[in-house]
């Protein structure tokens, strides 16, 4: 047997190398800005303490990345050369190996900032690749060592040493051009994230949170919501990265001048700002598809004035970049409330998921026909006319938001002492306001809940109430009274089509 361990050692490798460069192609095609080996680089220097730093920038006099980058080239081609050469005796060594890697990556991958089940995806792919390319490389290794192992002049030694080189040489090319094709799809994003950290919009305040609004019970959300915390709800698999340079609105439809935005021109306008609570149809009753926010941007109302609108419209049909569609009342839009085209959410340019450059945020309306994030697009039209996505698939035409209330605290299933029971959560009927919150206790008599401040009917209202329990199970419910007299139902209705409905209720036990 002449078959040297080098190959081994070679194929671990080039097979390494092809899982990287493969989980960096699926990270660039899916704009996912931390690839698993950045995301690793990047877990790594976090953790790291700050003098080792220091002294790799001092000793390389260079840039920290590029010290670390190298490490982890060192480190990486050392550890992939050792799991091939494994993978000739013991495999499962070699997989497990694999796993561990995978592993890392995937919590390296989730410990980033508002990272999603899209950032998986890539360190999936990584891991399927290293399995593929081990099993054809040990192939190709094993056919050439039992074809020099054995007499038989009918196996040609050199032939299948030529079939193993051009297989280790094609894998190889394939791990160098996707980690060239990841750079270039990845490109887009990486511009997209430094125009992003770049922007300055003049007139764009930082949030100042009102007094009062907070209960200060601990386990209430708190009350503006950050945009790391904020639910994410969209049907794009790849978020649309677009510059602000790229982006443009149309609006057309049934006006009289039809009018096309650049983003200079957008953020040239006069900036509104408000604090607007934004949730979601598809919240069940108690859910946290719900966050509030500091928004800026350009007052919808004073753009489609100047144009004119035509009669008998009555509808905004709004796309986004990445095609999604919704309807919006052209009423919302043009009444008072602050519908606008925002650029800015708690002070800080919008996130790609939150829908960078612009969106559209509509106090009162349900996200599904009012929130689009990347839009790129608004027509004038009539709800007759138009389909949009999610009406086409059975949920209602319009989409106001239904009165809601929620308890935070206790926590379902908690255990909690005798005696006074302090709840608190939060209720919500945006651009109606919330004018009173009770609660009952096992079934009782309905009593008010203190209310937090709000600066307007816009967001949500954090409630606190104190209740007396015994020893023993107890349920305790909740049920707000908007401004306009609506008392919300107890009735129990699912979040198809409409938006849910029914009180929330919390089983807990005292002792
Ligand atoms: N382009 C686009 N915009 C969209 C959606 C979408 O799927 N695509 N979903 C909408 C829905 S259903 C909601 S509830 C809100 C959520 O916004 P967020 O992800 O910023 O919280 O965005 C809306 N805008
Ligand atoms: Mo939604």
């Amino acid at each position: 047997m002449r078959t040297s361990r080098t190959w081994w050692w070679l194929s671990g490798v080039i097979v390494g190398a092809l899982g990287l460069g493969v989980s960096y192609l699926v990270a660039g095609l899916l704009r996912v800005r931390a690839s698993p080996a950045v995301a690793v680089g990047e877990g790594v220097r976090d953790l790291t303490p700050d003098g080792i730093v220091h002294w790799a920038i001092e000793t390389f006099r260079s840039h920290d990345k590029l010290a670390l980058f190298v490490g982890m080239f060192v480190i990486l081609t050392l550890v992939f050369a050792g799991l091939g050469w494994l993978a000739r005796t013991r495999w499962w060594l070699t997989v497990t190996g694999y796993v561990v890697l995978g592993v890392v990556a995937s919590v390296a991958v989730m410990s980033e900032p508002a990272s999603t089940t899209t950032e998986m995806v890539p360190v999936v792919a990584g891991f399927v690749t290293w399995l593929i390319g081990l099993a054809v490389m040990a192939g190709w290794l094993r056919r050439w060592e039992l074809v020099e192992a054995s007499d038989d002049a009918a196996g040609d030694p050199t032939h299948s040493r030529r079939s193993f080189f051009l297989a280790a040489g094609a894998v190889a090319g394939i791990a160098v051009l996707s980690g060239v094709l990841g750079k270039l799809a990845g490109f887009q994003r990486a511009a997209v994230d430094r125009d992003r950290r770049l922007l300055r919009v003049e007139d764009a305040t930082k949030p100042v949170q009102p007094r009062g609004v907070k209960v200060d019970v601990d386990g209430v959300p708190a009350w503006q919501t950050s945009a790391d915390d904020f639910y994410l709800i969209d049907t794009a698999f790849v978020k649309p990265a677009i510059r602000p340079r790229d982006w443009q609105l149309r609006i057309h439809g049934m006006v009289d001048r039809e009018l096309t935005l650049s983003f200079d021109d957008l953020i040239g306008m006069e900036i509104t700002e408000d604090w607007i609570t934004l949730n979601c149809v598809s919240n069940e009753v108690g859910g946290n598809l719900i966050g509030n926010a500091w928004w800026s941007g350009v007052r919808l109302a004073g753009i489609l004035a100047q144009l004119g609108i035509q009669d008998g419209a009555d509808a905004v049909l709004q796309t986004s970049d990445d095609g999604w569609t919704c309807g919006t009342p052209l009423e919302a839009l043009t009444d008072e409330r602050s519908a606008m085209l925002a650029v800015y959410m708690n002070g800080e340019p919008l996130t790609i998921e939150h829908g960078f450059p612009v969106r559209t945020i509509v106090p009162g309306l349900y996200g599904y026909v009012s929130a689009c994030k990347w839009v790129v697009d608004m027509e004038v039209t009539k709800f007759d006319r138009i389909d949009a996505y999610w009406t086409d698939r059975g949920w209602s035409e319009q989409g106001p938001v239904k009165i809601a209330s929620r308890i935070d605290v206790p926590d379902g299933g908690a255990d909690v002492e005798t005696g006074t029971l302090v709840c608190a959560g939060s209720a919500w009927k945006q651009h109606t306001g919330i004018e009173r919150v009770e609660v009952s206790l096992d079934g009782g008599a309905w009593t008010s809940a203190t209310l937090g401040r709000v600066p307007s009917d816009d967001t949500w209202v954090q409630w606190r109430a104190e209740v007396d329990v015994d020893d023993g199970d107890h349920q305790l419910r909740v049920r707000a009274i908007g401004k306009d007299g609506d008392v919300q139902t107890g009735v129990e209705h699912d979040v198809l089509p409409d938006g849910a409905t029914g009180w929330h209720t919390v089983e807990f036990s005292a002792r």
